[in-house]
């Protein structure tokens, strides 16, 4: 693992800083807007006085804090992968570039030593879990590492309800941001609760301050809604759901190529509307997670 520049500096002098993860850039949008998006999520922080530390592997060598090059490169390679934990040693071994889910970022995250992270959606448990095991390894990553993790929930492509009911299994708490309806990604209520509300940046910082000083090792779960203007019309967004899951069932995807292949039907269905949810949440989550990197780092 190597740590950029100006995340390292950064590190140094006690700056806030924001991790970013990748996959959103390899797999979760198309081109060319994915690079656009990347490099306006890095201007946004360091307008607000945070480093950005969007991590990656390139060509092999996993990289918290890439720099506009490298985002370039894998954001417009067509032999790019999705790596989650598991997959970061034969990366290595085999000189592979990849954009890194939820679960790997985290890992990267705190190995350096970066304690915050912006996501768009967090992985979860897939409808029809109890016979396919298909859950993400976002959530066990979250039992392992530290962090404050700013997400706008989950997408109902995925199961909601067994989703919350696995966070409390594996000790992370899920906080709601002035809200404590759990958000749904695309739309800003998913219908379900969560037990905890936190109003501001402070408040989240001083929970992952407590965590630390109990030794408690998983992440805080934070969830921040789109707002309700930027939301994808729910009716649209049920009947679409409903369109992909059905979709993905018949072609037989499975594994990791789940996840993408949802996320670009509900772009291309929804004729780019789930796009600009999607963009909106990301915005807002990066904005949030700035406040609470600058509210730890004063702490
Ligand atoms: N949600 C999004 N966009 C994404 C993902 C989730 O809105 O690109 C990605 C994240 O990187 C997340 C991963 O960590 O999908 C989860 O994939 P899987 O279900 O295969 O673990
Ligand atoms: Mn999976």
């Amino acid at each position: 693992m190597r740590i950029g520049e100006h995340v390292a500096a950064a590190l140094a002098a006690g700056q806030p800083i924001l991790a970013l993860e990748s996959t959103i850039i390899t797999h979760g949008l198309p081109r060319p807007r994915n690079l656009k998006v990347g490099l306006e999520a890095q201007e946004q922080l360091r307008a607000a006085g945070v480093t950005p530390a969007t991590i990656g592997v390139v060509r092999g060598e996993a990289i918290v804090g890439l720099n506009d090059d490298e985002l370039a490169e894998i954001a417009n390679d067509d032999s790019v992968v999705k790596l989650s934990v598991r997959d970061l040693p034969i990366a290595a071994v085999r000189g592979l570039s990849g954009g890194t889910t939820v679960a790997v970022t985290a890992f990267l995250a705190q190995k350096a030593g970066v304690r915050v992270f912006s996501t768009g959606g967090l992985g979860g448990v897939h409808r029809g879990a109890s016979e396919t095991f298909d859950e993400s390894a976002d959530l066990i990553a979250l039992a392992q590492y530290p962090l404050v993790l700013v997400s706008a929930g989950v997408k109902s492509i995925l199961d909601i309800p067994a989703t919350l009911e696995r966070f409390e299994t594996l000790n992370v708490p899920v906080v709601g941001y002035r809200t404590k309806h759990y958000p749904g990604f695309y739309v800003s209520d998913s219908g379900y609760e969560v037990e905890y509300q936190a109003d501001s940046p402070e408040e989240i910082a001083a929970i992952a301050k407590a965590r630390d000083e109990l030794g408690i090792k998983s992440a805080v779960v934070v969830a921040n809604p789109v707002p309700k203007e930027f939301e994808l019309d729910p009716a649209l967004h049920d009947a679409k759901i409903e369109q992909a899951l059905a979709e993905c069932k018949a072609r037989g995807i499975h594994g990791h190529d789940i996840t993408p292949f949802l996320l670009d039907y509900m772009q291309r269905e929804t004729s780019g509307e789930s796009l600009e949810a999607n963009l909106a949440v990301y915005r807002g989550n990066v904005a949030l997670g700035a406040e609470i990197a600058k509210a730890l780092a004063s702490k």
